[in-house]
């Protein structure tokens, strides 16, 4: 599939038929071909897009994707779909094995056994915000679907806090590139440390649907990933077993600062369905814990919060997007938030002269490891966009963030729904007609029912 630009007036029509061509029946499929499977937070940024189309079709989005949760909490990064033939996508559902080590599964539902960033709260109150503004059985719909889900969210986010977190630092523990943003250079020393041993021979499917294989993780980023996930398996996906021996233990920032973000939009709903206080109180009690947290990781030399590797003890000291946990956490002090602002538009990151949109690389050209073209080593990602834009319009920022929106919406005419942007050219990059970039430009094109 060929990415194509979309003229500016169609942008919103066209992103609606995005999510019809991908939609399965109740679920979307992260991409036409290289993702055919659904994907955790790409679903929560899609059942935002569906919000606009339809309320009660967005609930179920969400709906597809709790179903498969595990008996700890645990939403799990890939929802897989039995009709995919064998090898359209690796790993598949065979190679992650979880029903046959461990007991915490969905009963019908095979899964992965990672998780994602914890964006699913925040697109519940979104949806509920969209479905207030459409007014009628949209807001009765919102609303059964929020008390369905709240208890379905506190399980989630308790798994978060209790499993990644056990010893209460308010940052939360990832085991797995994939639970991060994959290849980024965080990683890259954490995964250098890692013998891998014996693996059966594979086929990765990712080059069939890309066939420029720079826009990709390379083959050794492949069978350090595939051994991390061996080494999960064999520890029976056991959360404490894992936190106790596993050799890639990383306190993301990145996770961190959302869950807080989430944690907020949680206690919204709370107080809407009239949760009990012990409950609200608890949802606080993890919202300030988690600003401790991020708070620990502060590098005020950067101007960035950094993830610290649990294995080594070292904060990782790279220049990504993923710096700005504390912008998306919210609710920062005025200098904090003055400061953060100024690397956000500094030319190490969206200020960058030579960029072709004023939008957030996904590592900043200043960091050794960019590389513009490849996958979460530089490119734009739409839904960061989207989550930027979010955070600064609830720190207040509201030209900041319409410009981020008018350079967002801007880079998808010129380069369609694609999956990442090249930040200097604006070629699009990775898979064309990505269902969270269609979904992000539905948000932004609604009318004025920002949050
Ligand atoms: C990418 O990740 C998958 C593995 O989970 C892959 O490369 O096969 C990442 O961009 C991830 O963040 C995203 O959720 C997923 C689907 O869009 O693709």
């Amino acid at each position: 599939m060929q990415h194509e630009p979309v003229r500016f007036e169609d942008l919103s029509i066209r992103a609606a038929q995005v999510l019809r061509e991908n939609d399965q029946g109740g679920w979307t499929k992260a991409a036409p071909g290289l993702y055919p499977h659904q994907w955790s937070w790409d679903a929560a940024f899609v059942a935002i897009g569906w919000a606009h189309l339809d309320v009660e079709r967005a609930a179920q989005e969400l709906r597809s994707l709790f179903a498969a949760q595990w008996r700890t909490g645990k939403v799990p990064h890939i929802v897989f779909n039995p009709e995919v033939a064998a090898g359209s996508y690796f790993p598949d559902a065979a190679f992650w094995g979880c029903a046959r080590v461990s007991e915490n599964v969905p009963a019908v539902i095979e899964t992965s056994g990672l998780v994602q960033p914890p964006v699913h709260a925040i697109a519940a109150w979104r949806i509920w915000e969209v479905a207030r503004a459409q007014g009628g059985t949209a807001i009765d719909q919102a609303r059964r679907f929020l008390s369905e889900s709240y208890p379905q969210l506190v399980a989630w986010h308790r798994y978060l806090l209790s499993a990644r977190d056990p010893e209460g630092s308010g940052l939360i523990a990832t085991f797995h590139p994939w639970e991060g943003l994959d290849n980024s250079p965080r990683w890259d020393a954490a995964m250098a440390r890692i013998d891998v041993g014996e693996l059966p021979p594979f086929t990765r499917a990712d080059l069939e649907h890309v066939k420029d294989a720079s826009q990709r993780p390379t083959n050794e980023d492949y069978r350090v990933y595939l051994w991390l996930v061996e080494l999960l398996k064999r520890a029976d996906y056991d959360d404490a077993q894992i936190y106790a021996a596993h050799p890639y233990v990383i306190k993301d920032v990145l996770m961190s600062g959302i869950l807080v973000a989430a944690n907020e939009a949680l206690d919204h709903i709370a107080t809407l369905l009239g949760a009990p206080e012990e409950e609200r109180e608890t949802i606080q009690e993890w919202i300030a814990r988690g600003r401790k947290g991020l708070e620990s990781r502060w590098d005020a030399e950067l101007g960035l919060s950094l993830d610290y590797d649990v294995r080594t003890g070292e904060p990782i000291r790279t220049q990504t997007v993923a710096g700005f946990a504390p912008l998306i956490a919210g609710r920062l002090s005025p200098e904090r938030l003055a400061t953060q602002l100024a690397v956000f538009d500094s030319p190490a990151f969206c200020g960058h002269p030579g960029f072709r949109w004023a939008l957030p690389p996904s590592t900043s050209p200043d960091d050794p490891a960019f590389q513009p073209r490849s996958y979460w080593r530089g490119p734009n990602w739409p839904f960061l966009t989207w989550l930027f834009w979010w955070a600064l319009l609830r720190a207040g920022e509201t030209d900041r963030a319409a410009r981020l929106r008018h350079d967002g919406l801007h880079q998808l005419a010129a380069g369609g729904f694609a999956e990442y942007f090249e930040p200097f050219t604006g070629e699009p990059l990775g898979s064309a007609n990505q269902s969270w970039t269609a979904a992000v430009a539905l948000d932004w094109l609604a009318p004025a029912d920002a949050p």
